[in-house]
């Protein structure tokens, strides 16, 4: 297997409007990450995801681009941002951007160009169709809610967005919009960043002839019949012959509805197209059939075979992105651990080590580090998410559902789940900003905050620390070969990992009640990398009891 950088880095996303506010407008911007550059120096990270900065009207917070070579004015300037890169390249910490060009904002030059006739030179950058009778060129629904066409008077037309009706999809099979996105990528590695994370990449080739899709909801068709079209992987692998391979950079694709076979190919170990991708069918378990809105957690024995298909499936041919946590899902403590005051902490590291100890490249959402926990939403005005927004509405006016029985399931699963600020210390609004937060603050940032927990070493944030600390150091963690044991337990996550002649043993107990699991004997003069749970300070994991306390985790190494 190839060794490269990439593979042996730690990745931390920042959501910039959540993160640090240097100006007191109650926004996150350029000069706040700047600010704490010595923080997450501390933690240990090597390269740093920045979910997008550039000119954006926010009607997805940034996922709808505007200019993808200026800054957003709310985020601060060019001159901020290259101060930011330059800060972080001292010390050594590397940045990749955000690349969101399977759509631009609908006030993006080429669209306000694209939609002002039927005949401009930016009119095929984008999909326009004619309706059928009245109705939309096909049946396809947006993720936003709602149809994934909307009607410009202008031109009797229709133009597909599969998010919101601001986003509408670039047309990639027109070689002049490849073209303008692949000169736009250089320009910005020119500028001496360090990669891409792609936003929804596997959408960028449609169905020939964009037709129907299998009616999911009752109201619109799959737009998932369009993720993996026919000519995405050719499409990538113009993007890496024009770009990508004339600089050492980190790739990551989102790629919704990917499957492992898929995966081969998106995250080739010969480099072809992408480094690797962010896969979901392990984000989608404790969905409620197909959906993503429901109150259920993630159930343990699916989440370990999925995990350990995408170890295996991939070992040795392609690479593994790691992640529970990023700006659309919710927090993993709440999904997987307890977000009670009990064991909160416990659950938090032990989910932790159960991540981090695989074959892949773990990346840390923001606040993960510190075990942030949902926010207790109270009613449907708290959210600022386009996605929660529109679900509430078309799942409560047009498919009758009951508010009461809805709304718990979009507090659990809304993406502002994450975009709370990031939470610094005790002060109000957590020290994120001192005006008033563009979102609320989660009131339990009095417990849950970085400086309390950069003084104690038995924190959330000391324990990331030191599994970052031991990627750094033995090889096994980052290249070892994973496999799974007691597949079928439903508290226990007990896996190997081997490399050479030496091996990991990994030993998760995710459920809050004791559970007995003796290490095999040739592990019993083994080295404890890492060990955590409730009141253990003193205690041996390899006690003769072989007692699991609740949320109990350590690491053997032979
Ligand atoms: O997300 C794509 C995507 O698949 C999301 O719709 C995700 O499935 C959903 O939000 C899960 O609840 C990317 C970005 O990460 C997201 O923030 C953007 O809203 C979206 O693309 C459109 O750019
Ligand atoms: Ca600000």
């Amino acid at each position: 297997m190839n060794k490269t950088w990439w593979k042996e880095s730690v990745v931390y996303q920042i959501y910039p409007r959540s993160f640090m506010d240097s100006n007191g407008d109650g926004i996150g911007d350029l000069n706040g990450i700047t600010e704490k550059l010595d923080y997450l120096k501390k933690l240990g990270i090597d390269v740093i995801w920045l979910s997008p900065v550039y000119r954006s009207p926010n009607d997805d917070n940034g996922y709808d681009i505007s200019d993808y070579e200026a800054i957003m004015d709310e985020f601060g300037t060019m001159a901020d941002f290259d101060r930011m890169l330059e800060e972080a390249h001292a010390r050594g910490i590397r940045i990749v951007m955000d690349l969101v060009v399977n759509h631009t904002s609908d006030e993006h030059p080429w669209f306000v160009e694209s939609r002002s006739s039927r005949n401009n030179s930016k009119r095929d950058f984008y999909f326009w169709r004619e309706g059928k009778n009245g109705s939309p060129p096909n049946n396809w629904g947006s993720f936003f809610s709602g149809s994934a066409w909307e009607y410009d008077e202008k031109t009797d037309m229709y133009y597909l967005h599969q998010f919101s009706r601001k986003q509408p999809d670039l047309n990639w099979d027109n070689p002049h919009v490849r073209r303008e996105v692949f000169d736009m990528m250089t320009r910005w590695c020119e500028k001496g960043i360090d990669g891409f994370r792609m936003d929804v990449i596997s959408l960028i080739s449609k169905p020939d002839g964009l037709p129907d899709a299998p009616v999911v909801n009752g109201l619109y068709g799959d737009g998932g019949c369009a993720f993996n079209g026919p000519y995405v992987h050719d499409y990538l692998q113009e993007m890496n012959e024009e770009v990508l391979s004339h600089y050492d950079l980190l790739t990551v694709g989102e790629t919704p509805n990917v499957t492992v076979e898929e995966a081969r190919q998106y995250a080739n170990d010969e480099g072809t197209e992408l480094n690797m991708v962010f896969q979901f069918e392990h984000m989608n378990l404790d969905g409620e059939n197909g959906y993503k809105w429901s109150t259920r957690k993630l159930p343990l024995v699916p989440l370990k075979e999925n995990l350990s298909k995408w170890q295996i499936g991939l070992d040795g041919l392609a690479w593994n992105s790691l992640y529970f946590c990023n700006h659309d899902q919710p927090r993993i403590v709440n999904r997987l651990g307890d977000p009670g005051s009990l064991f909160r902490e416990a659950s938090a590291k032990c989910i932790a080590t159960c991540l981090h100890m695989m074959q892949g490249t773990p990346f840390i959402y923001q606040g993960e580090e510190l075990g942030m926990t949902n926010y207790p939403f109270r009613s449907i005005k708290d959210f600022r998410d386009i996605e929660s927004i529109n679900a509430y509405r078309e799942l409560t006016e047009q498919r009758g559902m009951d508010p009461a029985v809805l709304f718990p399931m979009i507090a659990a699963k809304s993406r502002d789940n994450a975009r709370t600020p990031m939470q610094w210390d005790v002060t109000e609004n957590a020290g994120f900003t001192t005006g008033t937060p563009w979102i609320p603050v989660n009131p339990n940032h009095i417990e849950i905050n970085a400086r309390e927990q950069l003084l104690r070493k038995d924190s959330v944030f000391q324990h990331y620390k030191k599994l970052i600390a031991m990627r750094h150091h033995y090889e096994i963690i980052v290249y070892g070969h994973y496999q799974l044991l007691l597949p079928e337990d439903p508290d226990l996550f007990v896996y190997t990992r081997d490399l050479e002649d030496h091996r990991l043993l990994v030993v998760c107990n995710l459920s809050d009640h004791n559970r007995i699991y003796v290490p095999d004997e040739v592990f019993r003069h083994a080295e404890v990398l890492i060990h955590s749970g409730p009141d253990i300070q003193d205690c041996s994991p390899c006690a003769e009891s072989g007692i699991l306390r609740p949320y109990e985790s350590y690491v053997l190494y032979l």
